[in-house]
């Protein structure tokens, strides 16, 4: 078998999205995922000009050696954009090496650990009504897990709170990237978040119980002994975890973190590499791993990095936003349901017209999502109707102080 096209489909229908086709010279496709948000574009000319070149003619049975010769001939290692490129080629050919198995991906990486994958939804509410309004109807579409995110008193525009942007006050799915030709400014006081949030907490666990677990995002905006003091404050709500307390890149503010509080952490998702994890999984700092397989380098990647994580008792809480691909949601997956030490997965449902431009089997009821049983990832792109949905510039927001500093966003 030999690769003979590798093309880069950049569409735009509810948001921007890349994927990778290659084409084999039996005839067999694989789609891989590399969608880098606000950044889409960086990653397309990374593939095209620099990698589809080296595709043509190679073998695509062979992973391995493809995934070790794309990262170590560049010179250049590791960073988004390469490791998102990496991830789209890897997972393209572990969609043809299942397709031409006649097998469902999961079962070329050791068969089902389990019969679902628990997912955790997206709720989120500018006062406690509209909070409680957003967990109910998340119950009602069957999750069974939620993360919570609400407004806080004199921020004007919060991370992860949906109804705020919404000019016409209709709910709609958060979604961080805004086709503006510049990035929106929004504002960010830490103090007043941590004052606020343990309330809402109390809140949400007096109106719904102790069983239901919970998740929250600080998305990067503590210090170290802030995000050791929220921890501390939030231990009485048992959340299932707290994301991003710190900047990701400062690995050893974990330690800190760490020494003072059991609430049990999760981080990663703008890692890339596994060496971005090695502090942190060798010195058992966090019990979730929450890189993308899009963002990782692919499934070869990650399993490494996952197998690595459960040396140490960390789990998986593999990144699945909406500017994951159905593509790249397909391939974590798989995985998820062929691990050992899977946590959870992040699933927040995709618009109406990302479903016309992705034929997806993967199914979600009860709490589970699954991959299905399509041999390979189980998804198809409809080329035309992506060609329907050219790029659209977009960018994700920014954070300022209220003097006007800029602040982790
Ligand atoms: O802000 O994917 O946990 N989920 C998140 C996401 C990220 C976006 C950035 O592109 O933090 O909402
Ligand atoms: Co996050």
């Amino acid at each position: 078998m030999k690769i003979v096209a590798a093309d880069v489909i950049v569409s735009s229908p509810d948001r921007n999205f890349l994927t990778l086709k290659i084409t084999t010279d039996d005839g067999v496709t694989g789609l891989g995922d590399g969608t880098l948000n606000g950044r889409e574009l960086s990653v397309a000319s990374y593939l095209r000009d620099h990698v589809v070149p080296l595709l043509i003619g190679r073998d695509p049975h062979r992973i391995e050696d493809t995934w070790q010769f794309l990262y170590r001939s560049a010179y250049w290692r590791r960073g988004p954009v390469t490791m998102a490129a990496i991830a789209a080629v890897d997972v393209a050919l572990w969609d043809i090496k299942a397709k031409a198995a006649r097998m469902p991906l999961y079962q070329l990486l050791g068969g089902a650990s389990r019969t679902g994958v628990m997912a955790y939804g997206h709720a989120s509410g500018r006062d406690l009504p509209e909070l409680f309004d957003s967990i109910r109807h998340h119950l009602e579409l069957g999750f069974r897990s939620i993360r919570v995110q609400t407004s806080v008193p004199g921020i004007n525009a919060v991370y992860g709170v949906a109804a705020q942007h919404s000019a016409d006050g209709k709910r709609y799915d958060y979604e961080p990237a805004q086709r503006t030709p510049l990035p929106a400014e929004e504002d960010w006081d830490t103090r007043s978040y941590m004052r606020h949030l343990p309330g809402v907490f109390e809140a949400v666990r007096h109106e719904f119980g102790p069983e239901l677990p919970l998740l929250h995002d600080g998305h990067h905006r503590m210090t170290p002994i802030q995000a050791a003091r929220l921890g501390k404050d939030l231990e009485p709500y048992d959340l299932f975890w707290l994301e991003d307390c710190t900047p990701a890149e400062n690995q050893e503010a974990l330690r800190l973190v760490r020494q003072h509080t059991t609430t049990p952490l999760a981080i990663g998702e703008v890692f890339n590499t596994v060496w971005d994890y090695q502090t942190l999984i060798r010195e058992q700092l966090i019990d979730y791993v929450r890189s993308a397989v899009t963002h990782t380098g692919g499934i070869t990647a990650m399993r490494k990095l996952l197998d690595f994580a459960a040396q140490y008792q960390i789990k998986s809480g593999i990144h699945g936003p909406t500017d994951i691909s159905p593509v790249g949601m397909a391939a974590a997956l798989h995985l998820d349901l062929a691990i050992h030490n899977f946590g959870i997965q992040e699933y927040m449902r995709h618009g109406a017209l990302t479903d016309e431009v992705f034929r997806q089997s993967f199914t979600f009821a009860d709490g589970y999502l699954h991959p299905g049983e399509q041999p390979g990832l189980g998804v198809e792109l409809d080329e035309e109707a992506a060609a329907r949905f050219p790029y659209v510039p977009a960018y994700l927001p920014f954070n300022r102080l209220q003097d006007g500093t800029v602040h982790d966003w």
